[in-house]
């Protein structure tokens, strides 16, 4: 018999890879998916990955206890991936509540609907390296204490913990993975790496001539979400449920990352570049960088694309996308 996975935020980037991913390994993958009042389920990634009529699209939402603990009655899942959240930074200074609501307390709906509806489910958390935070260490491994520095941030702290609790406390095969930032032509374009992608096939289109952005001395550990979904999966393939960084081990400033994606399109990033402090945050995440060795040793993962590899590949994206008759507008608020 196929194994069952269900996944929430399978519309995302990363829900959409591994989705693919698992369709790969000859699983039945379920989603669920949250319904808006204008305009369907936003299944655009699934369609682009070519594997929209191959997944099970259900109607639930991460704030409804109950509509989660009938979809794995439903469904009854051999594994569970939460990858569902408000998942941007920016936006959780805006909407703190609802970012708590969704990203912290949707992680104890889930494990409630587990424990209530099939507790032998094994359950994937998306925890994030933004838990780090005010780093407290050079390099953040699984012992690196945390120090978050927004509100999204908090919130992902509390489904981190609440996932070790619940494995801690009713014995559920519950993972954590800590993933450092991961990007792909997927990527939502109000994140900085595809803000850049976009903005700079958009300058190389003759579309738009500049590209505003804010800290650019911030660095990240960027890896591809196309790797990152196999280390999800390797987690729920272990005998013990337990908690792994992943990320690539090297760090790059916002600059860099973008001066790749100019050079890629034979642009000088000096005559686009402005420097706009309506995209600084109110606290930042100066540098992450994480160590796999531990992902490394324990699940046999490693990262396959380079950030250079990655970048490229997301402005040819870019470049297709604004080259069809009829491309995406840009983004019309300050993101
Ligand atoms: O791409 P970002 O918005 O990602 P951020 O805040 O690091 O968070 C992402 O990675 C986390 C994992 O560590 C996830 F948990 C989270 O859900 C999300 O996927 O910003 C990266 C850096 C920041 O330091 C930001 O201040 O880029 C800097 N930046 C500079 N100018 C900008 C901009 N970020 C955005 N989004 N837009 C700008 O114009």
């Amino acid at each position: 018999m196929a194994k069952r996975a269900l996944i929430t935020g399978i519309t995302g980037q990363d829900g959409a890879y591994l989705a693919q991913y698992l369709l790969s390994k000859g699983y039945e993958v379920h989603g669920a998916v949250r319904r808006s009042s204008h305009g369907g389920v936003a299944d655009h990634r699934l369609e682009w990955l070519g594997i929209r009529e191959q997944v099970r699209l259900h109607d639930a939402n991460m704030l409804d206890l109950a509509s989660l603990i009938r979809l794995v009655q439903e469904v009854r899942p051999d594994e569970f991936y939460n990858l569902a959240a408000q998942s941007f930074v920016a936006t959780s200074w805006n909407q703190p509540i609802l970012t708590g609501q969704i990203t912290a307390i949707g992680v104890s709906h889930a494990l409630e609907a587990i424990r209530i509806a099939k507790p032998d489910t094994r359950f994937y958390q998306a925890s994030s390296s933004e838990m780090y935070g005010l780093i407290q260490q050079p390099v953040q491994s699984e012992d690196t204490p945390f120090y978050p520095r927004s509100p999204y941030a908090v919130a992902k702290l509390y489904g981190h913990w609440i996932t070790v609790n619940y494995r801690e406390s009713f014995g559920m095969h519950a993972s954590s993975g800590i993933l450092f930032n991961h990007e792909s032509p997927l990527r939502g374009r109000e994140f900085v790496t595809r803000k850049v992608t976009d903005g700079v096939a958009r300058i190389k289109l003759g579309l738009a001539d500049e590209l505003r952005l804010g800290n650019i001395d911030a660095k990240r550990d960027w890896g591809h979400a196309r790797d990152y979904v196999k280390a999800m999966w390797l987690m729920l393939q272990q005998d013990a449920a337990d908690d792994y960084v992943v990320a690539t081990g090297t760090t790059t400033t916002v600059r860099d990352m973008c001066a790749i994606a100019f050079e890629h399109v034979g642009l000088d990033i000096e005559e686009h570049l402005v420097i706009d402090p309506e995209f600084f945050r109110p606290a930042e995440v100066d540098v992450l960088l994480g160590d796999p060795s531990k992902a490394r040793r324990v699940l046999g993962w490693e990262p396959e694309t380079s950030l250079g590899a990655m970048i490229r590949e997301m402005v040819d994206a870019d470049m297709t996308r604004l080259s069809q008759p009829s491309p995406p507008p840009a983004i019309s608020m300050p993101l």
